[in-house]
C-alpha cells in the first residue's frame, strides 16, 4: 500500500488514544466555555471534508478563507487538508480591494467569509472564477456548517505525496508585488516534526492558543505543535494579556510575538508563582527586544526562547530548549539572537557576491532545507530569482552567525515593516498614498515604537497648488488597506531627502522620525 503523506493524517495519528479526552477548550467569545474532544475535531472535520467532496472540486483546489478566529475555522483547515485540497487563509483585517486581489490570483474554487462580509465578498469572488462561497461566523453559525451538518462524519482522508500542495500564504498587499508561497504536505510536516523534538514536547503539555490562525505563527507552529503532539489547547479567539496572564497557571506552553509579551508585562499578576507551572515560553515573528527578554526573566523567572522563520520556510532557526549535542550540548537561551539553525536546515550568510562569510561577519541568509516552499504561485520567475543555484533560498533577511553557531537578525535587506508581528510593505502604502487626489509622492518608513515594536510613518508632498490634511489622508487609507498597514503618523512636507541619483533616502528620514514614539 502507498504511504499517504497527507499532514492531516499525520497529525492526527498523534492524538490520544482517549479521544473523547479535551482537545480544545474555549476561554473567550461566544463559545467560550465549551470543549472539543480530538473525537469532535475528527468527526466535524470529516463532515465539512465531505461537503468539499461533494462539490465535485478538481483536485487541490484553493479553499480561500477570511473568517473570524473559531475552533470551526480550525476545523475547516483540517478539513481542507483532509480533502487534499489548498488552503489559503487570509487577514480578517483586509479590505476589498486586497481580498479582490487574492481571488483574482489564486482563483479559488470556494471563498468562506465572515456572514457580515458575505454581501461583497461574494460579488468579489462570484465575478472571478469562484462557484462556491459560504459563511462562517465565530458563534458556530453560516452556511458552511448547515451544510456540512447533512454529511456523513467519516471520511478517508485524500492520497497526498510529500511535495503536493497544502498550502498558500499570501506575503501582503494588492499590488503586483504581493506573492502566494506554496507549502506542501511534506514542509509542514518536516517542521513540525523537527519542533516536537527540539522544544520537547511532552505528554502532559497545555498550549494556550491566543494568535491569529491566518499566519505561519498561530497556524503552523502553534496549532501543528500541539496537535502533533496529541496536546490540548487552551483557546482564545482574542489575544488578551490579562486573560492570558489567569490560564498560565492551567498551561505549559505560550507562544506570542513580542507585542503579546510586551502587553502582558504590564500586568501585575505576572510573577514568578503565576507563571510556575510554565514549561517553555516562545516568541518570534519580529525582534524580541533585549529589555523584554530580561525584564521576563525577572517578572517570571522563565527565559523566552527566541525563534526565527517566515512563511516561505516556517521555522528556521531557535535558541534551544534543551543541551544541544550539535553545540557542545549548549542550552543557554540567549536573547537578541535566534538561536542556532533547526535540525535538517542548512543555513548560511552570504556576502553579495554569494560567498559565505567567516563567522561572525554580516551577510545574507540562505536557507534550505525540507522546510523550504515550493516556489511563489504562478511565479517561476520569480521563484527562480529567490534561490542559488545549489538550492539555498534567500530570504532577505541580514545576519550572522558568531563561533558558537548562534544566529542574530541585523536587518533586512527586503523594505519591510514588521509591526506587531504583521509584514508591512512601504511600496504597497505608498502606491495607495500616491493614487489620493492631491499627492505628488510619499514614502512610508518603519521607526521604532513601544508597543507594536515598529510602525510605519508616512511623509507625504502635495501636488503644486494642493493643500493635504494628513487626517484626512489616514482616513483614506483606512478605507483601502487593513488596520495594520496604516501609518500611525502621516506629515506633509515640502520634500523629501534623495541621493545625487534622486533616490529617497529612507535612512535619513528613518532617522528624522525615530524618537516620534520615544
Ligand atoms: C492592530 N493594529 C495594529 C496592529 N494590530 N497596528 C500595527 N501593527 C499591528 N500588528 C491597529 C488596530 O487596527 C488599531 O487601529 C490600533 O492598531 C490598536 O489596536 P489594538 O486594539 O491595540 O490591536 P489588537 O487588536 O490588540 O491587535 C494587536 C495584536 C495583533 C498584537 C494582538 O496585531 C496580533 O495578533 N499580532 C500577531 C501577528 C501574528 O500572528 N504574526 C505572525 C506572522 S507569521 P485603530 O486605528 O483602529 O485604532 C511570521 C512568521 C514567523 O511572521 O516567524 O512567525
Ligand atoms: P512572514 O513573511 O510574515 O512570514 O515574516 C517573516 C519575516 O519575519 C522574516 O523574514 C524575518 O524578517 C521576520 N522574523 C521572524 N522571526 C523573527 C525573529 N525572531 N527576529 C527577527 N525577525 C524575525
Amino acid at each position: 500500500m502507498t504511504e499517504n503523506h497527507n499532514l492531516f493524517v499525520a497529525l492526527r495519528r498523534a492524538w490520544p488514544q482517549d479521544l473523547d479526552s479535551t482537545a480544545v477548550e474555549v476561554v473567550d467569545g461566544p463559545s467560550a466555555g465549551l470543549g472539543y474532544s480530538w473525537r469532535d475535531l475528527d468527526r466535524a472535520s470529516a463532515m465539512v471534508a465531505n461537503l468539499l467532496d461533494s462539490l465535485g472540486l478538481p483536485s487541490r483546489s484553493r479553499i480561500a478563507v477570511q473568517v473570524e478566529k473559531s475552533v470551526e475555522s480550525l476545523i475547516l483547515y483540517l478539513a481542507t487538508l483532509r480533502a487534499g485540497h489548498v488552503y489559503l487563509p487570509l487577514n480578517t483585517a483586509y479590505q476589498s480591494a486586497e481580498i479582490g486581489y487574492f481571488i483574482d490570483n489564486a482563483e479559488p474554487a470556494v471563498v468562506v467569509c465572515s456572514p457580515k462580509n458575505h454581501g461583497w465578498v461574494s460579488k468579489i469572488a462570484f465575478s472571478g472564477k469562484t462557484r462556491h462561497v459560504f459563511t462562517l461566523g465565530d458563534d458556530r453559525t453560516g452556511s458552511l456548517l448547515e451544510r456540512a451538518a447533512h454529511h456523513s462524519d467519516r471520511h478517508e482522508p485524500a492520497v497526498c505525496q510529500a511535495d503536493d500542495l497544502a498550502v498558500i500564504i499570501y506575503t501582503s498587499g494588492t499590488t503586483g508585488r504581493s506573492k502566494g508561497a506554496m507549502l506542501s504536505h511534506g514542509n509542514m510536516l518536516s517542521n513540525a516534526q523537527v519542533l516536537r523534538s527540539y522544544w520537547d514536547w511532552r505528554p502532559d503539555d497545555v498550549l494556550i492558543h491566543a494568535l491569529p490562525i491566518f499566519h505561519v505563527h498561530g497556524l503552523f507552529v502553534a496549532i501543528h505543535g500541539a496537535l502533533i503532539n496529541g496536546s490540548p489547547m487552551l483557546w482564545l479567539n482574542r489575544f488578551d494579556p490579562a486573560t492570558v496572564v489567569s490560564l498560565l497557571p492551567r498551561a505549559s506552553v505560550f507562544m506570542g510575538v513580542p507585542t503579546l509579551y510586551v502587553r502582558m508585562l504590564e500586568d501585575p499578576r505576572l510573577t514568578h508563582e503565576q507563571a510556575s507551572r510554565m514549561r517553555l515560553f516562545i516568541s518570534g515573528s519580529a525582534p524580541l527586544l533585549i529589555e523584554t527578554f530580561r525584564d521576563w526573566q525577572q517578572r517570571t523567572g522563565h527565559t523566552i526562547l527566541e525563534r526565527y522563520g517566515m512563511s516561505e520556510t516556517v521555522m528556521l532557526t531557535s535558541n534551544p530548549c534543551l543541551p544541544d549535542a550539535r553545540h557542545g550540548g549548549v542550552a543557554e537561551r540567549r536573547g537578541g539572537t535566534v538561536g542556532f539553525p533547526l535540525p535538517e536546515v542548512d543555513l548560511r550568510v552570504v556576502d553579495d557576491q554569494g560567498e559565505p562569510v567567516p563567522a561572525g561577519e554580516i551577510g545574507g541568509i540562505q536557507v534550505r532545507g525540507p522546510n523550504v516552499f515550493q516556489g511563489y504561485w504562478r511565479m517561476p520567475e520569480k521563484t527562480a530569482e529567490e534561490f542559488t543555484a545549489d538550492g539555498f533560498f534567500r530570504t532577505g533577511d541580514v545576519g550572522r552567525i558568531d563561533a558558537k553557531g548562534y544566529v542574530t537578525i541585523v536587518g533586512r535587506s527586503k523594505d519591510l515593516i514588521i509591526s506587531g508581528g504583521y509584514n508591512v510593505y512601504p511600496a504597497e502604502v505608498e502606491s495607495v498614498i500616491n493614487d489620493l487626489p492631491g499627492v505628488a509622492e510619499s514614502a512610508v518608513v518603519g521607526v521604532p515604537h513601544p508597543d507594536f515594536g515598529e510602525v510605519g510613518v508616512a511623509v507625504v508632498i502635495a501636488r503644486a497648488g494642493a493643500r493635504l490634511d494628513p487626517d484626512w489622508i489616514i482616513g483614506e487609507l483606512k478605507a483601502r488597506l487593513a488596520n495594520f498597514k496604516i501609518p500611525k503618523r502621516c506629515y506633509v512636507v515640502s520634500e523629501l531627502p534623495r541621493n545625487a541619483m534622486g533616490k529617497v533616502q529612507k535612512n535619513l528620514l528613518r532617522e528624522q522620525y525615530k524618537g516620534e514614539f520615544a
